[in-house]
């Protein structure tokens, strides 16, 4: 997969594990399984977190991969212009994962997301722009679309956020492909579904869905259901995310482009909870809340452009994903 991804950038990063890589966000959920795939294919990486909500202990066995390439841990934060601009000096590829990423606590604190999520993109183009980084990959999201009733969703229908993160998630798109046209970075964006797997927080409120009903179906402690359960999630696996964002990262010709990355499934919530509850062999108990806010009903990828033209496959489903998760998160505890 790696050779055939990398055949359309500059002859020097041709070489697998030639390419100085800089990954924000690079200690949390994607970010580090991003880092972990670059370090194994042999390159050079810097993981750049505040660790607001990545963690060291997601890159821990990072170092343990044989052969591989290698990986610093800066501790700094996307808003330190100063910083990330030293740390993208020489890099070839940016993955830009940094963000906050919960639709309610945007709800509840438009300006410290709009921080982080506008201005600390603004700051990663700045420095790709000015050392001269041949591509940047952008984690956007499905959130961009709102409530447009059409489904699937595609990426030549109009942006319609819904909340102050699809505000900050479709801004940073924009600036993604004005930074193509008007500098020549070549950025690419890829609008995430929801995105599971292993190493996602289920500690907070604000966490993923599947992070939370798999922690409390393991515990026997009850889950919360915000509406009917009825609203439905394309649901991806992180291993999906990580190879889309290689194929991005890669791919020739693609500059200023958007692509949805998802499975092309829907799975309401409350099958959703069946499937993980079948799979664990346990039940939990269930309470009804209302609806949060921001909250978009319905969501499922038209994967049609990415396959096309990234030759991006979601190899492992749901349930296949579920699987790996609650096997790890077993394993963990
Ligand atoms: C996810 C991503 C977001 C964005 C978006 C794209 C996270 C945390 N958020 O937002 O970054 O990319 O997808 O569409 O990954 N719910 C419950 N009970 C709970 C928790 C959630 O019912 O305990 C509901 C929630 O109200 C919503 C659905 O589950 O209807 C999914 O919530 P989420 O926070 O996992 O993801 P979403 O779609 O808001």
């Amino acid at each position: 997969m790696w050779c055939r991804a990398t055949i359309g950038l500059a002859p020097r990063v041709l070489k697998r594990g030639s390419m100085k890589v800089l990954v924000t966000g690079g200690a949390g959920f994607i970010g580090s399984h991003i880092v972990e795939r670059l370090v194994r294919e042999g390159h050079q990486v810097v993981a750049y977190d505040n660790l607001a909500s990545g963690k060291r202990e997601n890159l821990a066995h990072v170092g343990e991969i044989k052969g591989a390439g290698e990986l610093e841990l800066v501790v700094a934060d996307v808003r330190d212009a100063p910083q990330l601009d030293y740390y993208a000096s020489g890099c070839d590829v940016i993955f830009h994962e940094a963000a906050v990423v919960s639709v309610p606590y945007s709800v509840e604190h438009p300006q410290e997301t709009h921080d982080v999520n506008i201005q600390g993109t603004l700051n990663v183009l700045h420095s790709a722009k000015r050392r001269s980084v041949k591509r940047v990959v952008f984690a956007c999201s499905a959130a961009v679309y709102g409530e447009d009733p059409e489904m699937p969703k595609r990426e030549t229908m109009r942006a319609a956020p819904m909340s102050p993160y699809g505000i900050e998630k479709i801004t940073g798109e924009y600036y993604m492909s004005v930074w193509t046209q008007l500098y020549g970075v070549e950025t690419v964006s890829l609008r995430y579904f929801n995105v599971f797997g292993e190493r996602q927080d289920p500690a907070s409120p604000y966490s993923g869905v599947i992070s939370i009903f798999v922690d409390r179906v393991l515990k026997g402690s009850g889950v919360t259901i915000f509406g009917d359960g009825l609203q439905y999630r394309d649901f991806v696996y992180v291993g999906n995310v990580v190879d889309a964002n290689i194929r991005a990262a890669t791919t020739p010709g693609i500059g200023g482009r958007a692509y949805n990355v998802g499975c092309g499934q829907k799975t309401t919530l409350l099958d959703l909870l069946s499937t993980i509850e079948r799979i664990a062999g346990s039940k939990v108990e269930r309470t009804m809340a209302p609806p949060r806010a921001g909250d978009i009903r319905e969501s499922i990828a038209d994967i049609g452009r990415i396959s096309d033209e990234l030759g991006y496959r979601p190899t492992v489903g749901v349930e296949e994903g579920l699987r790996r998760l609650i096997e790890y998160v077993k394993g963990s505890r």
